[in-house]
């Protein structure tokens, strides 16, 4: 084995018996894969197809010219958080023909980041919509691609969010980025179970 190759394994602790499954969904290519990949500690599981020309007037790939390969089934990436504690980062497969897939993704999960291509907002309605219906806890990440740009006020207010979901600014390729997005949601999560709980004080912000 090489040094490069040893490098990216890194074995789950023998303690580690508590795992947290977190999902990333959002439109067509908003950079799902891209997030888990900057983030995750091992080399993380991907099913990325080649997008060929037997998917044109199937896929939409009008505001995506640029890409090449699609997920075809999910993403999946390791973060220990601690001797055990493991989260489990699962990228959902963005295209419509794969959505059936979503439904066992969100089984078991503790919450979702909803990814955000502010060029094409409407795209993020479906993610949220299913969320709502399933009352899986979740925040909105902005991914930054540059261009057309509104305010993450401008965002929350086309989206019609809950006033309570965070929202914030990221860029998936960045490790530091994507940290702090899979921190807002547990925090948030963790709001949310303290304000259910009749023996606590805090309330949601
Ligand atoms: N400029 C910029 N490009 C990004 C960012 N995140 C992802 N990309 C690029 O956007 C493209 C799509 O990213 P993917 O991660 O494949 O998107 P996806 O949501 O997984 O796509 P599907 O699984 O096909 O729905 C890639 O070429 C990325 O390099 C970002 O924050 N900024
Ligand atoms: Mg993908």
């Amino acid at each position: 084995m090489d040094s490069a190759t040893s490098d990216i394994r890194t074995p789950l602790g023998s303690q580690a018996d508590n795992g947290i499954k977190i999902v990333i969904v959002g439109g067509f290519g908003v950079g799902k894969t891209t997030l888990v990949r900057s983030v995750s500690e091992i080399r993380p599981l991907s099913t990325e197809e080649t997008m060929t020309l037997a998917g044109a007037g199937v896929d939409d790939v009008s505001a995506v010219r640029e890409k090449s390969t699609t997920t075809v089934a999910f993403d999946f990436g390791r973060i220990t958080l601690d001797a055990r504690n493991v989260l489990y980062l699962f990228g959902a497969p963005g295209q419509e023909r794969f959505w059936f897939l979503w439904d066992r993704l969100f089984a078991g999960a503790l919450g979702a980041v909803v990814l955000v291509d502010t060029r094409r907002i409407d795209d993020s309605w479906y993610s949220i919509d299913r969320l709502e219906r399933l009352g899986l806890p979740f925040v909105v990440a902005c991914n930054d691609f540059g261009g057309t740009r509104y305010t993450p006020a401008e965002v929350r207010a086309a989206l019609d969010l809950d006033p309570r979901v965070p929202l914030m600014v990221c860029d998936a390729r960045v490790r530091e980025s994507t940290k702090h997005v899979l921190i807002s949601l547990v925090q948030h999560v963790q709001r949310l179970l303290s304000a259910s709980d009749p023996t606590s004080n805090e309330e949601l912000v």
